[in-house]
């Protein structure tokens, strides 16, 4: 892995919803109508107006992803996407990955310079953390390295221990 694909990488141990980004990500569900962990905390900060944009998407396949207004949240958009939920088949990763190429390709055709994600699948969907941090770090870091409109990608963390596996992972890739 290259150095320069990381100087728009930054990691951080904190809450999603109270980034001062283009956009911020959503780790939804299919339906995209909300429900617990950060898709709750997300829809609870931006209000109501979310919910409402976000039924006249109509839902979302796994590893795809939309792109609403931020409304009452400071990020201007969030991006929706829906990870899968972890069954130790090969197509988690494949699914997974999808997740952030998506999001990230929403974001350039949207001039977002910008974006934070969220630990995608980590939490109520139970994909290991480390398995899955090596899927958003390599994915996001091939995306850099052939598109230069995002100067941007905040990796943040609710948990010290998650925080922690990103901050081994992105350090261990320059010690080879
Ligand atoms: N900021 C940053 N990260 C957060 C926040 C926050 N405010 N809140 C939780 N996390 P999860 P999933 C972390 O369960 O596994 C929802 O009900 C959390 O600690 O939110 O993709 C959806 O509607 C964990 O590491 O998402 C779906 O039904 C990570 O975000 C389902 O959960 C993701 O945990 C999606 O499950």
């Amino acid at each position: 892995m290259e150095k320069e694909c990381f100087d728009g990488i930054e990691v951080m141990q904190g809450d999603i919803t109270k980034l001062k980004v283009d956009a911020i990500v959503n780790a939804a569900n299919n339906s995209l109508l909300g429900g617990g962990g950060v898709d709750g905390a997300i829809h609870r900060a931006a209000g109501p107006e979310l919910l409402a944009e976000c039924r006249k998407i109509g839902g979302c396949p796994t590893g795809q992803a939309r792109i609403t207004k931020g409304y009452n949240l400071s990020a201007k958009w969030v991006i929706h996407t829906v990870g899968p939920v972890y069954s130790g088949k090969p197509d988690d990763a494949k699914l997974l990955s999808l997740c952030y190429q998506n999001s990230l390709e929403l974001a350039v055709d949207n001039k977002i310079g910008s974006i934070a994600f969220p630990a995608i699948s980590c939490g109520v969907y139970g994909y290991p953390i480390n398995k899955a941090c090596k899927i958003a770090v390599d994915t996001t870091c091939n995306f850099l390295k052939q598109d230069r409109f995002i100067n941007k990608v905040i990796f943040i963390l609710f948990s010290s221990e998650n925080y922690n596996v990103y901050e081994d992972y992105i350090k261990s890739l320059f010690k080879n």
